[in-house]
């Protein structure tokens, strides 16, 4: 009785017999084609459709981590540090609508248990805090500012909470339904709520069972309306957090759910835990005929992708210059949205409360891609050609604009061709597609095609559609297209197709590189016959500055910005590159791995030194060997001392070396060994860097080598034990 109630509560579609539906049941004697045939029809819920078609999400991540520096956060936190004196969450919400997002959902309560409101269940919360002299609310002002905005509203409830006393017991269930109550009672429409699965310790040690099905029941009743996400029924995690879906996305799925033995196990022990735990939600594949073939049930359960504009979810200053670039944010857009799915961004504000520049400027950058690429379909023109159309769903609603139109074809075809003609030669390097995911998702196998020559060449394939696919590719010109639907669960829809072209966009080779004496620098541009401008001195170019027209030569440090204007006069967004000259040569080094390669050779002369950010660029890896350099000054020089640039991470497996070794030569084959060192190890830092010196008494020479001894292994007490540990370098300075 229990799980009917339950499956009634989360897919109230169940209780209609209509043909179409959220969730439908396989019967045993079903054959595969009646399988398949459900499949094809099942539907988003309504709040799942609205969700989809937002496409664009964002995520708030703000709390004591935001003054405290860290992702994780501690149990006991002193309080008194919480005080963002410059908060404007008018300025949050304006910056994020700007940019297209149509739904902020901010973290009330991360792991640490902090809540950014006022709870009448715990003092560990912004009451106690000299924010506002503890009378401030931070959802509220959020929600306030976001209702004044027409953005919708959404909340992040951690369930693992490190500092709440009954964590680990069932009074924790009554502590976290008490909160969400809270959170869906005071702060009106929450269109999203969003449970982490993380599972830690509690300040006892414990952990908890989460009552998952309890919290779901509450949202039901309190915001019907409200998408349950990643540890919930209604929306899913993609399974990274890269901002990058699969190619082959299926909205409906095998629903877990209905997994008998674990709901009539977890019923019996009154806790139903167990009751709805996606599981394989990294599985390359989800949702294919061999999966659905097997399954008791079908869900739909459509894919959110989240991912942060910065390294990490909390604003941490030294990310400032490692936030996602536009064209990065573009292209994530075209792996998320345009994998049928729903992009959640991360955007996290400092500790006064402020989206800083850097995170503006991409979001702005973005903006101008996504509006000066999709704001203009280059397909327009007719069909002149269809293998086959339903009556009153003909191929022509493709092409209108409007998404609830579409083509669909007759009888039981499962294949077809559509052919469009357009209005003139064109020339696109995007291409979108979208199934009308009211009928259900169907496509699984199709190409698109253009005409040159009077031959058919393919442009594009691709398996699942959905409710959206885009496509990028090197720029096609024609005035012919082709969509052909090879293979579909069904009858194929499509309620929209699209053809665009991108601004031009650059990229330099080699790029953000040290050399020695001179470089030739090329500039590509990703549209033929762009025109491209640059400077050399770090300003912004216009079309006064240089035109490009072959191979930059430089024999300085130097960097490089420049943009393009492609001929149908699109601007692309400036981009920049740097180049060093290395202080001194670099006549052997130990290998160094590709992926933390620092920009090469000469990356620890280069006169740039790392962040304490392993992925900044400047570092260079040792993957369980040693680091052996040998330099050599190009003069004869009285040097008083040596220094090095090491990077311990435990997190990323990086540790500092064993020992580091100095040696002098005046000819570059009779070294003298200066000393060595042991870095120590002065704190519990997870992240330091540490420069180890040694004095050379003023010693003449010409060469110098370094030899920097890997720790090998992970230690003992490490989780990696075992593994090959790292040895991260940076920048070794001669004085
Ligand atoms: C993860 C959390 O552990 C991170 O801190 C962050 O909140 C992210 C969105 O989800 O699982």
């Amino acid at each position: 009785m229990t799980r009917i109630i339950l499956l009634i509560i989360l897919f109230p579609s169940i209780i209609f017999s209509q043909t179409k539906s959220n969730i439908v049941f396989i019967d045993p004697e079903d054959t595969p084609a009646e399988i398949i045939r459900k499949a094809a029809n099942v539907i988003p819920a309504g709040r799942q459709y609205d969700w989809q078609k937002l496409e664009l999400t964002a995520f708030i991540h703000f709390g004591m981590n935001t003054f405290m520096n860290l992702e994780w956060g501690r149990k006991d936190f002193d309080l008194s540090v919480f005080n963002p004196s410059g908060i404007d969450t008018d300025q949050w919400v304006r910056i994020l609508k700007e940019a297209g997002f149509k739904l902020i959902i901010f973290t009330a309560k991360h792991h640490d248990g902090f809540c950014l409101w006022p709870s009448r269940y715990t003092d560990y919360d912004i009451e106690n805090t000299p924010y506002k002299n503890g009378k401030g609310d931070i959802v509220k002002e959020l929600s306030e500012s976001c209702r004044k905005e027409g953005v919708k509203f959404g909340i992040y409830l951690s369930p693992w909470d490190m500092h709440e006393k009954t964590y680990g017991s069932d009074d924790y269930n009554e502590y976290f339904r008490n909160q969400l109550r809270e959170l869906l009672t005071n702060y009106g429409e929450i269109s999203e709520v969003w449970f982490d699965g993380a599972c830690g310790e509690g300040p006892n040690g414990r952990k908890q069972i989460y009552d998952w099905n309890s919290y779901y029941e509450l949202i039901r009743e309190l915001q019907p309306d409200c998408i349950i996400a990643n540890m919930g029924p209604d929306a899913r995690w993609v399974g990274t957090e890269s901002g990058y879906g699969r190619k082959t996305e299926w909205s409906v799925l095998p629903g877990n759910i209905m997994d008998t033995d674990s709901i009539a196990a977890s019923s019996q022990q009154k806790k139903l835990d167990n009751a709805f735990i996606p599981r394989d939600l990294t599985d390359e594949d989800l949702g294919s005929r061999e999966k659905i073939l097997k399954a008791k049930s079908l869900i739909w359960y459509p894919a959110e992708i989240d991912v942060s504009i910065r390294p990490r979810w909390f604003y941490h200053k030294e990310d400032d210059n490692f936030v996602k670039s536009p064209e990065k944010l573009f292209d994530i857009y075209l792996n998320s949205v345009g994998l049928n799915g729903v992009l959640l961004l991360n955007v996290p504000p400092n500790k006064y409360g402020l989206i800083v520049e850097q995170d503006i400027k991409s979001l702005q950058g973005f903006k101008y891609l996504i509006e000066n690429t999709f704001g203009r379909n280059l397909a327009t023109g007719k069909v002149v050609f269809v293998s086959s159309e339903r009556e009153g769903n003909s191929a022509a609603f493709i092409l209108d604009n409007d998404y609830e139109t579409y083509w669909t074809t007759d009888g039981s075809d499962s294949t077809a061709v559509i052919e469009i003609s357009l209005d003139t030669i064109r020339t696109f390097n995007c291409a979108m597609l979208q199934e009308n995911i009211l009928e259900g998702q169907r496509i699984e196998k199709f190409s698109l095609e253009f005409r040159e020559h009077n031959q058919w060449k393919k442009f594009a394939t691709g398996t699942t559609v959905g409710y959206k696919r885009l496509f990028k590719f090197d720029p096609v010109t024609t005035s012919r297209v082709r969509i052909i639907i090879e293979q579909c669960r069904t009858n194929p829809t499509l309620s929209s197709f699209g053809l665009y072209i991108t601004p031009p966009s650059l990229s330099f080779s080699p790029a953000n590189t040290t050399f020695r004496d001179t470089l030739a620098i090329k500039i590509n541009c990703d549209i033929p016959n762009s025109k491209i401008y640059y400077t050399l001195d770090g300003s912004l170019p216009d079309t006064n500055s240089k035109l490009y027209t072959g191979e930059i030569i430089i024999d300085s440090s130097i960097t490089i910005t420049a943009f393009a204007i492609s001929s149908d006069g699109k601007k692309g967004l400036p981009a920049t590159s740097k180049y060093y000259k290395a202080k001194y040569d670099v006549i052997s080094l130990t290998k160094y791995s590709q992926s933390y390669s620092g920009g090469g050779k000469y990356a620890l002369v280069n006169g740039v030194r790392g962040s304490s950010y392993f992925k900044d660029g400047n570092w260079q890896g040792y993957h369980g060997n040693d680091l052996v350099i040998t330099l050599d000054l190009k003069e004869y020089k009285r040097i008083r001392k040596i220094s090095a640039g090491f990077l311990k991470d435990i997190n990323a497996y990086i540790f500092f070396p064993d020992s580091v070794a100095f040696y002098a030569s005046e000819d570059g084959i009779n070294f003298i060994k200066l000393g060595s060192k042991k870095p120590v190890d002065t704190n519990e830092n997870n992240a330091e860097i540490q420069t180890v010196s040694i004095n050379a008494d003023g010693i003449n020479c010409r060469y110098i080598k370094i030899e920097a001894k890997n720790i090998g292994v992970c230690p003992e007490w490490h989780v990696g034990k075992g593994s090959k540990a790292w040895l991260f370098a940076d920048e070794i300075t001669v004085e």
